[in-house]
């Protein structure tokens, strides 16, 4: 797996890469082994989750977890379950009913290296999977918090949040859309799992009220800032670079914010984005450093 730029303290990269090797490790173990049956299916679920992926919101939840105080292996859980459901995401929206992609990760994808049937249930499988181990482990001290978590996965996950934004994606390829209609469709498409992932992990430490409002806040426009950077290395990085097929957007004619704003503009949208984003985690100071560095990989990424 790559590592952050240079440009990075050491000390975010040596925290980066500490996260890094425990999720691998976490999710290698949270999923069934590649020998108990049905193995086919089990061996393509490990196919799609690890050994892959900028798991930026892992990231985001273990930085959200530490500022809330949270016990990390409570922060654990609810990092596996966001990457089970984005990586379940990413199997399906590659599938030629949807975008059609045969590179993922740096991999062909699911449906290339197995079969089209089998990544339709991986992504299932994952879905599923990242809820069991929501009910299955203890997240919180309070039963209702507990719930609570789950329903906020189960809404960022669903038709109004990434499901949704799905659905608003495919039904606009060929349309202009305005700059308020692209943001709404982002909003959902990548920011609900993205926000989700904050509050998760804030949710399993203790914050004020005030507080998990700031770091909404924060998630909001990380999320976007995010999509507006994926939109741009899309456009001008190599399919090397990101593991994944470069230039696809303008080919599919889709609407992205490079489409609607330009090259520059994007990149001055995505610093802006940024800036709110940090912000308002002005009041947390110094306890708020990973999540302000994650923001700084998010927008300064190559990949
Ligand atoms: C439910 C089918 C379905 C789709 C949901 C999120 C999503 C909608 C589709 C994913 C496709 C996609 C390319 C979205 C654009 C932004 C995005 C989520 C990019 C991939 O996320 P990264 O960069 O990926 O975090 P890695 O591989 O690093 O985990």
């Amino acid at each position: 797996m790559s590592g952050p730029d240079a440009a990075f303290s050491p000390a975010f990269e040596d925290w980066a890469h500490r996260h890094w090797a425990r999720m691998e490790e976490v999710l290698g173990r949270m999923l069934p082994a590649p020998d108990i049956s049905p193995m086919r299916l089990h061996q393509a679920m490990r196919y799609a989750v690890l050994g892959g992926g900028k798991r930026i919101r892992p990231l985001l939840a273990f930085a959200a977890g530490e500022l809330a105080d949270a016990h990390p292996e409570r922060v654990e859980v609810v990092a596996c379950a966001v990457e089970l459901i984005h990586t379940y995401s990413l199997v399906h929206d590659d599938l030629p009913c949807m975008d059609d992609d045969v590179l993922r990760r740096g991999k062909p994808t699911v449906h290339v290296e197995f079969d089209e049937a089998t990544a339709l249930l991986v992504g299932d499988g994952l879905h599923s999977l990242a809820f069991q181990l929501l009910a299955q482990y203890p997240l919180a001290d309070d039963p209702h918090r507990q719930l609570e978590m789950v329903a906020l996965l189960a809404v960022a996950a669903g038709s109004r949040g990434m499901v949704g934004g799905q659905a608003i994606d495919l039904a606009s390829v060929g349309r202009q859309l305005t700059l308020p209609e692209l943001e709404s469709m982002h909003v959902h498409k990548t920011g609900a799992l993205i926000r989700a992932s904050v509050m998760l992990g804030a949710l399993c430490g203790r914050l004020a009220e005030a507080d998990v409002a700031r770091l909404d806040h924060f998630a909001k426009f990380i999320g976007l800032a995010f999509q507006v950077v994926d939109d741009v290395l899309d456009a001008e990085a190599s399919t090397a670079t990101l593991g994944k097929t470069a230039g696809k957007d303008a080919r599919q004619n889709k609407p992205t914010y490079v489409s609607l704003l330009g090259l520059n503009e994007a990149r001055r949208l995505a610093q802006e984005m940024r800036e709110d984003a940090i912000a308002a985690l002005e009041p947390f100071g110094d306890r708020a450093r990973r999540l302000k560095e994650i923001a700084d990989f998010i927008v300064l990424r190559r990949f």
